[in-house]
């Protein structure tokens, strides 16, 4: 009878892990409102999956694009019409609310845009800060 007391403990673990998880501060929502988001700083710990949830409020569509400079300067010019398979990219329809997990593992200043046609020049713009130990 070693594979039970084994089984448990390690049962007992998860559960302790998972609780963890939800709820916790690497959780995070932002609202789109009035062609904003808000906040627009989140802040997060490094190498921990986040899951956000984007809720848009607004009667038109926008999207939620966060990653490095590079990864903006290739959106600005991009044509994707649609997101929605790469977590740190998501398309909001109007009045939608949409949850992705995106884990970013070296610290520093990521910020999130929305890349429709003027919508970062009116100031859709935040930063994810993530944060080392
Ligand atoms: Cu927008």
């Amino acid at each position: 009878m070693v594979r039970p007391a084994l089984v448990l403990p390690a049962a007992a673990l998860l559960l302790l892990l998972c609780t963890g998880c939800s709820g916790g501060a690497a959780d995070a929502v932002i609202v789109v409102r009035y062609s904003r988001f808000v906040p627009d700083v989140v802040t997060a710990p490094a190498g921990v999956p986040v899951r956000i949830t984007l809720r848009n409020d607004d009667p038109i569509e926008h999207e939620w694009i966060v990653g490095t400079e590079k990864v903006h300067a290739r959106h600005r010019t991009g044509t994707e019409p649609y997101h929605d398979e790469i977590p740190t990219e998501v398309t909001l329809p109007a009045l939608s609310e949409r949850v992705t997990t995106v884990v970013f593992d070296e610290p520093g200043e990521y910020r999130y845009i929305c890349h429709l046609p003027g919508h970062e020049d009116y100031g859709m713009v935040g930063v994810l800060r993530v944060v080392g130990d």
